[in-house]
């Protein structure tokens, strides 16, 4: 059956954004006085918690040792991560950080061929129109029928909550939709909602697991060979 929507994973699918996030971090931690410093390998560890609130999180309650919190942590931690998005987003805006091969011409085929697109990501809506503004233009949004980030659901992946939601946005049944994934954490979201996933990996991913995927590629560099894998007749 012809599949009738396309739902994009962002971090790690549209682009390789998951050093800039790394960076982002560390700038916003030393400009709030702390000796925090995610390099890669820990980081690598850190991505198995979604969210950057729920990341940071997770690094002080499972990494460090004799910090003590402030009272007002949870207000503490959205600073943090309000800072963190400010030097990602200017990161983006400089235009450090491109889309991945193969996704801007798979979006103009895609709505060409008349697949509804959709986006499911667990970042934060401003993130995702900083990167696909200076991705796919200043009408980006326009190509999206729906754009589910962040926030808006209480789970983030690998709970399907982000998927759920995308879904009824766009009054599709999963099996009318694939997903595209980069890691297992969206991928199992994905799974969880029902929807066929094909996961394009990346340096912090390509070592996880990706059992029940459709199809794992290095990234969408021979589009003609994932159309044929999808269906689609462009
Ligand atoms: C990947 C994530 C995000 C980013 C950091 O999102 O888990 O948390 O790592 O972005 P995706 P925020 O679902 O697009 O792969 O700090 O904005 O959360
Ligand atoms: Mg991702």
């Amino acid at each position: 059956m012809t599949i009738k929507a396309i739902i994009f994973d962002v971090d790690g699918t549209l682009a390789d954004t998951e050093d800039g996030h790394r960076q982002s971090f560390n700038k916003a931690f030393a400009e709030n006085g702390l000796d925090w410093n995610w390099d890669v390998p820990l980081y690598d560890k850190l991505l198995k918690v979604t969210g950057g609130k729920e990341r940071i999180k997770y690094f002080v309650s499972d990494f460090l040792q004799g910090y003590t919190k402030p009272d007002n942590f949870d207000d503490f931690v959205k600073h943090l991560h309000a800072v963190k998005t400010g030097h990602y987003t200017a990161m983006l805006r400089e235009g450090a950080i491109p889309l991945r091969p193969g996704i801007k011409q798979l979006i103009h085929d895609a709505r060409a061929a008349g697949i509804t697109l959709a986006i499911a990501t667990t970042t934060t809506a401003e993130n995702v129109s900083a990167l696909l503004e200076v991705g796919l233009g200043k009408d980006w949004a326009s190509y999206f029928a729906a754009n589910g980030c962040g926030d808006i659901v209480p789970k983030k992946k690998p709970a399907p909550d982000i998927y759920d939601w995308v879904l009824d946005k766009l009054a599709l049944q999963p099996s009318e939709c694939i997903a595209l994934e980069d890691s297992y954490n969206g991928l199992h979201s994905a799974l969880a909602a029902g929807i066929k996933t094909y996961i394009t990996t990346n340096p912090y991913t390509h070592t996880q697991n990706f059992t029940g995927a459709a199809a794992v590629l290095n990234d969408l560099s021979n589009l003609p060979a994932f159309y044929q894998m999808i269906g689609l007749r462009i």
